[in-house]
C-alpha cells in the first residue's frame, strides 16, 4: 500500500482541493455568474476511449447491458452523425478542448510525426489556446478533469494549466507505461500535478474517477461546474473492477463498457439526488471508434479506430438536459465535438474566443430539437495525421484520390481511388457513386481545396494554423514516495 495512494492521503488531498475551491477569488467569480440573472447550466462531458459506434444498447449493441445509458437516451437526444476529428486519441481530444481541427492547433501529430503523443514528448496543447475549461472558469465555473488527458505530459500542458481547477487521472494512454522493451516511466496516476500512484492500478480507475467526480459535484452543487470525464476505458489493456469483471457476455471489454454504464448512472443519480438535474447538461460520447482487435463494435459502419472511414470517426452521442432538451429524440444532422465549446459558451452567457479561428459552431438549435434546424457545417474534414483523406457535406462523403493513403501504423495504402458515398442510403460506405454524380464530386473537391489552404495537408502548411506548445527538455512523470 505504501507505493500506492493510502486512504488518508486521498482524503487529505480531497480536503485541500475543496479548500482551494473556496478561495475568495473563486467565490467572487461565482457570484458574478449568479448575480447576472438566470443561472447558467452545469456541464458534464463523459468521454470514453475507443468505445465503438454500436457498443451501447441505445446505439444497437445486443452484447452489452447499458440500461443507464439507454435511459439517458430516452430522457435526452441521440446524435447519430456525431463526429470526432481524428480516429485516434490526441488529435481528437485537442478538438474537444479547443473547438478546432487538430491541424488548426497543430496537435495532429506528435514531436516526431506519429499520430499521438507518447510519454515525455516535447509537444503538448499550447497553453495559449483557450480550452472549454478556460472559458467556463472565466465565467465562474468550478472545473475538473477526471481521467485520461493525452494532450501533453509536461507540467505546462497538464489540465491544471489548461483551465481545470482539479485533475485526477492518467496523463496519456493506459498502454504507454513501462514495458520490457521501453524506458518509459511506470504509468502515472496524477492528482493535480503530482504523481500519487505508479504504476496506476487500472482495475479500479473507472470506479475511482466516478467516486471522485461525484465528490466534486457534491462539493460544488451550489455553483456552476464543468466536469470533463475522459474515461481510460475501454482502451486496451481493458480493465474492470471486481464487481464487473467476468460478468458481461463479451469478456473484459464488455465488463468495462458495463462499468462505464454504471458510472454514468451513478453520476446521473447524484445530480438527481442533489436536485440539480434540471440545470445540468450531460454529454456522453467517445474519442474515436472501436479498434478491430479488442472486442468493440462499430456496427454498420465501415472501418475502425485509426481510419477515416465512418467507423473511425463517427461516435455514439447522447445529450441530456431535463426540461431543456426534448426527450427520446434522434438528430442525424452533422455535429462534432468541436461544437461543444461554442455551444457551451453560449449557454454560459459568453461567446467563443473572437481573436482566433474556432471551427466549432453553436449547435444548440440541434440539441434543443428546434424544428427544421440544420447542421451549421457546410463541410466536415477527415484528416489522418497530417493528410486530408475525405470530406463530408450533407449526405455526401468523398474519399480523395491519394497516391499514398497514410495510416497511423504500417505502410501507406498505394493508389487509393476517388470514392463518393451517399451516407443517408449507404452508411457502410459500400457503393461508390462518384461516376454518377460529377457535380457533387466537383463541389466536394472545392471544399477539400479550401481545407488545404486553410488547415494544410501532407507537405503543405495551412495559412491559418497555430503553433502547438513545445518543451525542449521534457522530463518523465515519476512517483516519488515521501
Ligand atoms: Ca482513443
Amino acid at each position: 500500500m505504501n507505493k500506492n495512494l493510502t486512504r488518508r492521503d486521498f482524503l487529505k488531498a480531497a480536503g485541500l482541493t475543496a479548500a482551494s475551491l473556496a478561495l475568495p477569488g473563486c467565490a467572487a467569480a461565482s457570484q458574478n455568474v449568479t448575480s447576472g440573472g438566470s443561472r447558467p447550466p452545469n456541464f458534464i462531458i463523459i468521454y470514453c476511449d475507443d468505445l465503438g459506434y454500436c457498443d451501447i444498447g441505445c446505439f444497437g449493441s445486443t452484447r452489452h447491458r447499458t440500461p443507464n445509458l439507454d435511459q439517458m437516451a430516452e430522457e435526452g437526444i441521440r446524435f447519430t452523425s456525431f463526429y470526432v476529428t481524428s480516429g485516434v486519441c490526441t488529435p481528437s481530444r485537442s478538438s474537444l478542448m479547443t473547438g478546432c481541427y487538430p491541424r488548426r492547433v497543430n496537435m495532429h501529430q506528435n514531436d516526431t510525426g506519429l499520430c499521438v503523443l507518447f510519454p515525455v514528448n516535447k509537444k503538448g496543447l499550447n497553453p495559449n489556446e483557450i480550452t472549454i475549461a478556460d472559458l467556463l472558469k472565466k465565467q465562474g465555473y468550478a472545473t475538473a478533469c477526471f481521467g485520461k488527458w493525452h494532450l501533453g505530459d509536461q507540467p505546462q500542458f497538464l489540465p491544471t494549466r489548461q483551465g481545470f481547477d482539479y485533475y485526477f487521472g492518467i496523463p496519456y494512454s493506459n498502454d504507454m507505461g513501462k514495458g520490457k522493451n521501453n524506458n518509459r516511466p511506470p504509468l502515472p496516476l496524477l492528482r493535480d500535478e503530482k504523481v500519487i500512484e505508479a504504476p496506476a492500478v487500472q482495475d479500479t480507475l473507472t470506479k475511482r474517477y466516478t467516486e471522485d467526480a461525484i465528490k466534486f459535484i457534491t462539493a460544488n452543487k451550489d455553483r456552476p461546474f464543468f466536469i470533463y470525464l475522459p474515461h481510460t476505458m475501454p482502451h486496451n489493456p481493458v480493465h474492470a473492477s471486481e464487481k464487473f469483471r467476468g460478468k458481461s457476455a463479451n469478456g473484459i471489454y464488455g465488463d468495462a463498457v458495463e462499468e462505464i454504464d454504471w458510472s454514468s448512472g451513478e453520476i446521473l443519480a447524484a445530480l438527481n439526488k442533489l436536485g440539480i438535474d434540471n440545470r445540468t447538461l450531460v454529454v456522453f460520447t467517445s474519442d474515436n471508434g472501436a479498434s478491430n482487435q479488442f472486442g468493440g463494435g462499430n456496427g454498420p459502419l465501415r472501418g475502425h479506430k485509426g481510419s477515416t472511414w465512418e467507423g473511425g470517426m463517427r461516435e455514439p452521442c447522447i445529450i441530456r438536459w431535463p426540461g431543456k432538451i426534448p426527450v427520446g429524440k434522434t438528430c442525424d444532422e452533422v455535429a462534432t465535438t468541436m461544437d461543444l465549446l461554442p455551444t457551451f459558451a453560449r449557454l454560459a452567457g459568453t461567446k467563443p474566443p473572437t481573436d482566433r479561428i474556432i471551427d466549432g459552431k453553436n449547435i444548440w438549435p440541434l440539441m434543443a430539437g428546434t424544428k427544421g434546424a440544420k447542421s451549421p457545417h457546410e463541410a466536415f474534414y477527415y484528416y489522418q495525421i497530417d493528410q486530408l483523406q475525405a470530406v463530408r457535406s450533407g449526405k455526401w462523403k468523398l474519399h480523395l484520390e491519394l497516391e499514398a493513403k497514410k495510416r497511423n501504423w504500417g505502410k501507406p495504402i498505394p493508389n487509393s481511388p476517388l470514392q463518393l458515398y451517399n451516407l443517408d442510403a449507404d452508411i457502410g460506405e459500400k457503393n461508390n457513386v462518384a461516376d454518377k454524380n460529377p457535380d457533387v464530386v466537383k463541389r466536394l473537391l472545392a471544399f477539400a481545396e479550401k481545407a488545404r489552404d486553410d488547415l494544410g495537408d501532407l507537405n503543405r502548411e495551412g495559412r491559418n494554423q497555430r503553433p502547438a506548445g513545445w518543451v525542449e527538455t521534457p522530463n518523465p512523470l515519476l512517483f516519488e514516495p515521501v
